[in-house]
């Protein structure tokens, strides 16, 4: 029997288990978790930092309980975790030498991160850090189009005062802390990278700046990165080349490039469009639309990492809970269709999408054909067809096209084609 022609899968040489796991929770808590209307809330109600205090001195979640959030993405069927140690708020979850804004200063009183490390170890996860670049805490963050102070009248006159190079020597040293306290780390995601080109802020006044690698000294801070954590793997989001891409809530074409180069991809995708939690958005995708997600990637060769946002308690909330249920019960029976599964290297029909894994060929129906459905170039190439919930077996065959006037042979298909006969009813 003729094989299949062998599909190309880029992946990290250094680190396998990436392109191999496929699906991973990110996580999404902070300071913005007690205002509960999305993470970037103190830019969109230009709020300033003494403004934004109130949440620091609110900030007390009792019921944090990692063991839990790493029970939820290991019954999801997520393989690794990434969460925010510090977003643009510039709040740090862990106890960081160098500065005051952090979790062990709020009525919660203690590093986060120790025991989420710990509880992802324990359950065989893989262990993520976040960790935004922006910082509209920090008195040295330049203000620009993306800075919460942006329509401060002031703020050229606050620029002024603003050095980026103690900004950079305060991210180099809390990333070393991060890379340095808490044991092995196997995955970083920086946030975010700035456009090449300054562009004009929509909201009028300033501008975008176009030199992110260098304020943020990039080159340096990702051979101090690979010099702390020689298997860690980083995203591209520093200005700078990286491991892997983040195409963020949308789900790209196809292969994607780094510096020229094709590297793996992670689409990075929300629940309800908020990566923070956000009490009254009631719009979540269904654990359907959630599955389809993570195969569509996984048919092109990538990744997923939806988002939870937990509440500022510190649990994952209800509606969230369910979206990951449901996406666990499908994994629990067709994991072997991701897990080490990639692009097949052939156009699927309509509605449909192909992963493979070695010689394994999975079809994934989103459609469902009642009853036939028709695979073009694939008559001689399959040895035997079935059901992958339940193992039962599928009827193949391979209809003659001068039979197209037979009830089940659609005029005009295309000669080497099999036909498989599904059961009516999706099971
Ligand atoms: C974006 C951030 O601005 C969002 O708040 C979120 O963290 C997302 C993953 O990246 O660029």
């Amino acid at each position: 029997m003729p094989a299949l022609p062998a599909p190309t899968q880029v992946t990290i040489e250094h680190a396998p288990w990436f392109t191999h796991d496929r699906l991973g929770m990110f996580v999404h808590w902070g300071l913005y978790s007690l205002a509960a209307r999305h993470e970037w809330v103190m830019y969109r109600e230009n709020m300033d930092v003494g403004e934004y205090r109130k949440y620091f001195e609110h900030f007390d979640p009792d019921l944090y309980d990692p063991r839990e959030w790493a029970a939820a993405a290991k019954n999801a069927g997520m393989k690794y975790v990434v969460l925010t140690t510090k977003h643009h708020d510039g709040f740090a979850l862990w106890d960081s030498a160098l500065t005051e804004y952090k979790a062990t200063n709020t009525p919660c009183g203690r590093d986060l991160l120790t025991p989420y490390v710990a509880a992802l170890r324990e359950a065989g996860l893989k262990v993520g850090f976040y960790h935004s670049v922006i910082d509209w805490h920090h008195p040295d963050f330049t203000i620009d189009g993306n800075h919460a102070a942006r329509n401060n009248p002031q703020w050229q006159e606050l620029n002024k005062t603003r050095d980026v190079a103690r900004y950079r020597e305060y991210l180099h040293g809390q990333v070393r802390e991060l890379l340095s306290n808490y044991g092995q780390i196997d995955y970083l995601f920086f946030d975010f990278s700035y456009p090449d080109e300054a562009t004009a802020n929509p909201d009028g006044g300033t501008t975008f700046r176009g030199k992110g690698a260098e304020d943020w000294g990039s080159v340096e801070l990702m051979e101090m990165i690979r010099e702390l954590q020689p298997g860690i793997i980083v995203n591209d989001r520093l200005n700078v080349p990286g491991d892997f891409v983040t195409p963020e809530q949308y789900q790209p074409a196809g292969a994607m490039l780094s510096g020229g180069k094709e590297v793996p991809w992670e689409a990075c995708q929300t629940l309800n469009g908020s990566w923070g939690y956000d009490r009254d958005n009631l719009d979540y995708k269904s654990a359907e639309q959630l599955i389809r997600m993570l195969i569509d990637g996984v048919s092109k060769g990538g990744n997923l990492l939806l988002n939870v946002g937990p509440t500022a308690r510190g649990e994952i909330d209800p509606r969230a809970s369910a979206a990951l249920s449901g996406m666990g019960e499908w994994m629990r029976l067709h994991g072997r269709s991701i897990y080490g599964s990639g692009a097949a290297g052939m156009a699927a029909p309509q509605d449909a999408r192909f992963t493979r894994r070695g010689d394994r060929l999975y079809l994934h129906l989103f459609a469902w054909p009642f009853q036939f459905i028709h695979l073009p170039g694939l008559a001689d190439k399959v040895r035997y067809a079935q059901l992958l919930n339940d193992a039962s077996e599928i009827a193949m065959m391979v209809l003659d096209p001068g039979q197209a006037a037979g009830h089940m042979t659609p005029a005009g298909q295309a000669p080497g084609t099999l036909t498989l006969k599904l059961p009516v009813q999706r099971p």
